[in-house]
């Protein structure tokens, strides 16, 4: 991508920091982050990235950057990632994963000329519980949480009502992301950020426990990030994939036990784990199909050993990025 205006929300977070940081080089990039779970130190520069700290539920302040810039590309990521989050305060939670999305798309409907795509962040959790795996694009439908009800909300806003009034959008529904920038901090984090904290821990030689809910058999289908941020690149750039959604992810499922063996074998120690009951609401088994994604052209660089082993090298200082 050659010097285009790209605007990303939620680009100090972990998927749209990642994103960021590949395009900054070749772009000028505008990033609106709240920095609720996002960080300003995840922009390895800021040459080429106009940072405005505030909210995309900040109607007055949402209006005031689409009437002062003329963007390219939008990546559509601010959320409030967690699932508990959602059914705790499904209020505000709403506002951040639904109103912003259909917010963007009236502004850019009045504002925006030069507009190639939106590309709003789904999530697998769309799918819900049902037992159908993989999950195809056109598996059925059930999302049972606030968060998921907002994101097929969201997704469905973007791809009908955009088309509608001539907004050129898609949507990827993301699987399992890991990899570096990925805030551990809360227990919904990602599983791989709160593992990587715990082998830092027994590698620091203290006291280090992994809780695993549930018996470790349950399956996701983990994804390393920079595949990801390329994949948003193809969709993003592919006239075919206007109008369409994606899954993202490997098509392949990995157990939380494997993970930790893949992960106590490149470190070479062994993790204490100390199992618990499993999280209610927890999806046992789930990976996707990510042949539409495949065809579209999508080649992945890396396997999840291989994502691993690059995320684990970068968190222990041996990776320059
Ligand atoms: C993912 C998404 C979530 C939502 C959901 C929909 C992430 C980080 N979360 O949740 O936003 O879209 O899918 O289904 O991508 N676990 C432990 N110990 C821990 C933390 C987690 O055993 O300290 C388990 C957890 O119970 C689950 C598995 O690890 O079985 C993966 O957990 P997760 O939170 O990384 O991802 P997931 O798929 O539950």
């Amino acid at each position: 991508m050659e010097q285009q205006n790209i605007l990303i929300t939620g680009g100090a977070g972990f998927i749209g920091s990642n994103l960021a940081n590949y395009l900054f080089k070749t772009n000028n990039v505008t990033i609106i982050d709240d920095l609720s779970m996002g960080n300003r130190d995840n922009l390895t520069s800021l040459e080429n990235i106009e940072f405005i700290e505030g909210s995309v539920t900040d109607y007055p302040l949402m209006t005031k950057i689409f009437e002062t810039h003329q963007f390219d590309y939008i990546f559509h990521l601010a959320a409030v990632a967690s699932v508990a989050d959602s059914l705790v305060r499904p209020l505000e939670t709403h506002e951040v994963n639904c109103n912003s999305t259909v917010c963007l798309l009236e502004l850019a409907k009045q504002t925006q000329k030069n507009l190639k795509r939106i590309v709003f962040a789904s999530s697998a959790a769309i799918y819900g519980n049902l037992p159908e795996l993989p999950k195809k694009e056109t598996s059925a439908i059930s999302p049972q949480t606030p968060y998921a009800i907002d994101k097929y909300s969201s997704e469905s806003y973007l791809l009908n009502y955009g088309t509608l009034c001539g907004v050129p959008a898609s949507a990827i529904r993301l699987f399992n992301v890991f990899g570096p920038r990925q805030n551990p901090s809360s227990p919904y984090s990602g599983v791989i950020s709160i593992l990587i904290e715990r082998y830092k821990g027994l590698l620091d030689k203290q006291k280090s426990v992994f809780t695993c809910f549930g018996d470790g058999k349950q399956t996701r289908d983990f994804i390393f990030i920079d595949d990801v941020v390329q994949a948003m690149l193809l969709i993003a750039q592919s006239k075919v994939a206007i109008g369409e959604f994606y899954n993202i992810g490997y098509g392949k499922e990995t157990s939380l036990n494997d993970i930790i063996a893949i992960m106590d074998s490149i470190l070479e120690v062994e993790l204490q784990i100390e199992y618990q009951e499993a999280r209610e609401g927890d999806i046992k088994y789930s990976y996707c199909s990510n042949d539409k994604l495949i065809k579209l052209g999508f080649k992945p660089k890396y396997t999840v050993r291989s994502g691993m082993k690059k995320y684990i090298s970068y968190e222990l200082g041996e990776l320059d990025e």
